[in-house]
């Protein structure tokens, strides 16, 4: 008996919304056309190729969305479609692997998952925490704010998703709390999310922490966090490749030097589909049109290698 389940739907969620540049739609799309169903079927998976998620890009922004959540609506409507299409996925027993899209995606991804795992454990891979939230943002991107949104904020930082229009289905949502995320690989951290990592107590390894520890022990620490109390706790990696450093992974909009090496970055991936509690996976922030041809390439095939390792390719 395995324990993973044996059919994994492929969800293009081709997001552009939750961040200022165009090209971060072509994610999934360049994934498949590289042979991603094969990819995974050569892993063992039944693969179901599900079309792209409908992100509706001919509506104009609504007019009510506020400056400190920029393109709100149009990024509430695809979060919503997304937050429902991995809720009926994980309910069938499949493994729903997440294609973005900007990280405004785990918008919807958290929330399907919660409704279905509200115990799931997460492994948050990024060269930032996207602990913001519209009343804390300095740049109003909501690609900035997946976890600051469904944190179980103390009373005074809570959102009020009735100022949010298309959010509204967040308004008694499911909510993340503090001990159920850790973070790897952090290095680009706002004021706000800093003071919060610290007084939430949220688990954070940045890339001092990996220089220091080496990132083996520190998979072993996020593992320890994570399984206190239960070994066999349901696990989500969101992957945004911003975590890898920016000369491997040049294709995404915003870099910040210092990141994974080659190995750390499979590493993470390798050690999440090891923990044998893996339910489900999404890897975001490809943005083809902002490199040349070879860093186009070259981060896409990082990518495709990257959902090989979580999806469980090992090295012997
Ligand atoms: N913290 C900054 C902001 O909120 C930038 C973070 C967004 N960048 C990402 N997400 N790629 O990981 O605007
Ligand atoms: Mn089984
Ligand atoms: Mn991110
Ligand atoms: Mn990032």
């Amino acid at each position: 008996h395995c324990k993973y389940p044996r059919t994994t739907s492929i969800i293009g969620a081709p997001m552009t919304f939750g961040q200022p540049f165009v090209g971060t739609d072509a994610g999934p799309a360049l994934l498949r056309d590289r042979g991603l169903r094969n990819v995974l079927t050569s892993l063992g998976w039944r693969v179901e190729d599900l079309p792209d998620l409908d992100f509706d890009t001919e509506q104009v922004s609504d007019a009510r969305d506020p400056p400190n959540a920029r393109n709100c609506s149009l990024v509430a409507q695809g979060t919503s479609k997304l937050a429902d299409t991995v809720e009926s996925k994980l309910r069938k027993g499949h493994f729903p692997l997440v294609i973005g899209g900007d990280h405004s995606v785990g918008i919807g991804s958290l929330t399907g998952i919660l409704r279905v795992i509200p115990d799931i454990g997460i492994i948050w891979v990024d060269a930032h925490a996207d602990l913001n939230t519209p009343a804390t943002s300095g740049s109003g991107n909501m690609h900035g704010m997946p976890v600051g949104l469904l944190l179980d904020h103390s009373e005074e930082n809570a959102v009020d998703f009735t100022k949010l229009p298309g959010f509204e289905f967040l308004i008694d949502g499911p909510r993340i709390s503090p001990d159920q995320i850790v973070y790897i690989g952090l290095r680009d951290i706002d004021p706000t999310e800093r003071l919060w990592i610290r007084d939430y107590g949220i688990k954070a390894f940045t890339m001092y922490d990996i220089d220091h520890f080496g990132i083996g022990k520190v998979m072993d620490m996020a593992f320890e966090h994570l399984n206190k109390g239960n070994p066999n706790r349901p696990l989500h990696i969101s992957y945004d490749i911003d975590a890898v450093d920016p000369l491997l992974a040049p294709a995404t909009g915003t870099k910040v030097r210092g990141g994974l090496t080659y190995r750390e970055a499979h590493f993470v991936a390798e050690a999440a589909a090891q923990s044998g509690n893996l339910a489900s996976a999404e890897i975001v922030e490809f943005n083809p049109s902002l490199s040349d041809d070879g860093g186009a390439s070259e981060t896409l095939e990082l990518g495709e290698q990257l959902i090989a390792s979580f999806m469980g390719k090992s090295l012997l």
